[in-house]
């Protein structure tokens, strides 16, 4: 069995071991919660970032994912995905749940117990917040038979306005799974 968690604060600050950074296909850092992770992590974070090699799609397609160290973070993994810039493809809500996917899918394959999840894509990438908040709690109900050594995961909510559509969504500020 497994829970998820809805929390109301910075992932940078969360006992777990790994948090999920909503970044960009660079994977070299940005403003939001990629700022604030590569802030609080430091340079090593930088620099592992930049030894990674980069494709057609850069260091990571969208809805993919890339495991990095923490730097001087808490947790022991920075698990980076890059979500769908909201419109830009017909498959946003395909390829946003690609991003809970395989990142709880890269946790599990490490044997993690716990993982904090951002808001994906609804900041700079403008996916309105309900639809990504329906999204993402269905992606993770549907892995986490997939990743039996996954007992937490937590939604880390920045705003109040992603904390109220998912409590709503959730019927509280817990799940068990
Ligand atoms: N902890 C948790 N959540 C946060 C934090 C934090 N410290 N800071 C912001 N958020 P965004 P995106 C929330 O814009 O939409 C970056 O420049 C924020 O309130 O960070 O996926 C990247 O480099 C929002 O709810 O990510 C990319 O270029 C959520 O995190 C681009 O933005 C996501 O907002 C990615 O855009």
């Amino acid at each position: 069995m497994a829970s998820i968690e809805l929390v109301s604060g910075d992932i940078t600050t969360q006992k777990v071991d790994a948090i999920v950074n909503a970044a960009n296909s660079g994977l070299l850092g940005g403003g939001g919660v990629d700022g604030a992770i590569h802030r609080a992590a430091g340079r090593d974070l930088y620099e592992e970032c930049l030894r990674l090699p980069e494709g057609p799609y850069g260091r990571c397609p969208t809805g993919e994912c890339v495991v990095t160290g923490a730097g001087r973070l808490p947790c022991k993994k920075v698990i980076h995905t890059v979500g769908p810039v909201y419109g830009s493809r017909e498959n946003d809500a395909a390829l946003l749940g690609n991003c809970y996917r395989n990142s709880l899918l890269a946790a599990g394959a490490l044997g993690f117990e716990s993982i904090a999840f951002p808001n994906i894509s609804t900041g700079v990438y403008n996916y309105p917040k309900d639809e990504a908040a329906r999204v993402a709690i269905s992606a993770v109900r549907e892995t986490l038979p997939q990743t039996p050594s996954i007992k937490r995961v937590l939604f880390v909510c920045f705003g109040s306005e992603n904390y109220s559509i998912y409590e709503k969504l959730m019927g509280g500020n817990a799940l068990d799974i």
